[in-house]
């Protein structure tokens, strides 16, 4: 169903789980502020003419390619899931991914019994795979040449080896206790994952697309500003060219300087990587005092 006339963008989210809390918190630091409906699948934005359809992550994607949704935020998992099915049914997606954002980090991997005599993928042909990810995996053996069998299981995969039903699994994986503690161990990555944004290829009403526009600047701006630091601190004038070495991704730092010292100047700086501890300490090694080590809330390049 497509809403071409509708003056609301429209974006769905997951309800509960694993990306429900960064999702909204993202999109409050875009500035939008949500009236919930704790009980109701449609939360309206206050200040921006934006609904939110709370739902479960799989049916994300196919809610922003059939129209009742403009935009999404889910899983690459998940997309790249349904895009393999698509590509494999011969269908366009209807959906394209528009910026990977900073959470929901995590793998789908191939897993096989500690004790399994095999540990490569070739060695996979004619074994049973369990998985909830088909044409994923279907798609990465495929690009192999591995002829194996494909088991679906909509959940708990890690137990399949244990109950006979597999000889392997094809699962996410983050920290990886799942699978130690069903004795599994992982053999490879067949796709590194973070949650992202998803948009209809379809084109929105013109103001939607505007507003598309300006959120996804917004985004990017909130994503630019969590990874960056502003650092501020004084340093021995003959020393700033090593200063500015040790500065993690600044540019241009900002040289003030100081009142009744001739010697030592104010640096600011925004370094676009995370400062350590070890990148203090050596720039106290060559004479740096008062660093101070702020976050930036908002950056618009
Ligand atoms: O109800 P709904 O369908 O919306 O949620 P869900 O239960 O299907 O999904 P949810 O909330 O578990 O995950 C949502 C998304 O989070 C996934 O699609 C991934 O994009 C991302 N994500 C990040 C993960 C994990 N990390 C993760 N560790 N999704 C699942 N897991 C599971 C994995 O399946 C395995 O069972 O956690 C277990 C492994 O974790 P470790 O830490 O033990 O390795
Ligand atoms: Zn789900």
């Amino acid at each position: 169903m497509s809403n071409p006339s509708s003056e609301r963008l429209r974006i769905a989210l997951q309800k509960s789980g694993r990306l429900a809390d960064n999702s909204r918190e993202l999109l409050q630091r875009c500035g939008l502020r949500i009236s919930p409906n704790r009980e109701g699948l449609v939360w309206t934005g206050e200040n921006l003419p934006i609904d939110l359809m709370l739902v479960r992550d799989d049916d994300i994607p196919t809610l922003v390619a059939d129209g009742h949704c403009d935009v999404g935020i889910v899983g690459q998992n998940i997309a790249r899931e349904a895009a393999c099915e698509a590509r494999d049914a011969g269908d366009s997606t209807g959906y394209e991914e528009l910026l990977p954002l900073d959470f929901g980090y995590c793998r789908l991997s191939l897993a096989k019994p500690r004790e399994a005599a095999f540990s490569t993928l070739a060695d996979l042909a004619g074994k049973r795979i369990a998985t909830s990810y088909p044409a994923s995996l279907q798609a990465h053996l495929r690009d192999n040449d591995v002829d194996a069998d494909v088991v679906l299981l909509s959940g708990s995969v890690e137990l399949a080896p244990r109950l006979g039903k597999a000889d392997a699994i094809c699962d996410l994986v983050s920290t990886g206790a799942t699978l130690a503690a069903n004795d599994l161990v992982e053999m490879l990555t067949i796709l590194e994952s973070r949650a992202t944004l998803i948009r209809a290829t379809r084109p929105l009403s013109d103001s939607s697309e505007a507003l598309l526009t300006r959120l996804l600047k917004r985004m990017q701006g909130v994503l630019r500003g969590r990874e960056s630091r502003y650092i501020m601190l004084h340093a021995p004038r003959d020393r700033l060219a090593e200063v500015h070495d040790l500065l993690p991704g600044a540019e241009a730092p900002t040289v003030l300087t100081l009142d009744g010292r001739p010697d030592r100047v104010a640096v600011h700086a925004v370094c676009n990587e995370q400062v350590f501890w070890e990148t203090l300490e050596a720039l106290k090694e060559v004479g740096a005092s008062a660093i101070l080590v702020l976050p930036v809330e908002k950056m618009l390049a």
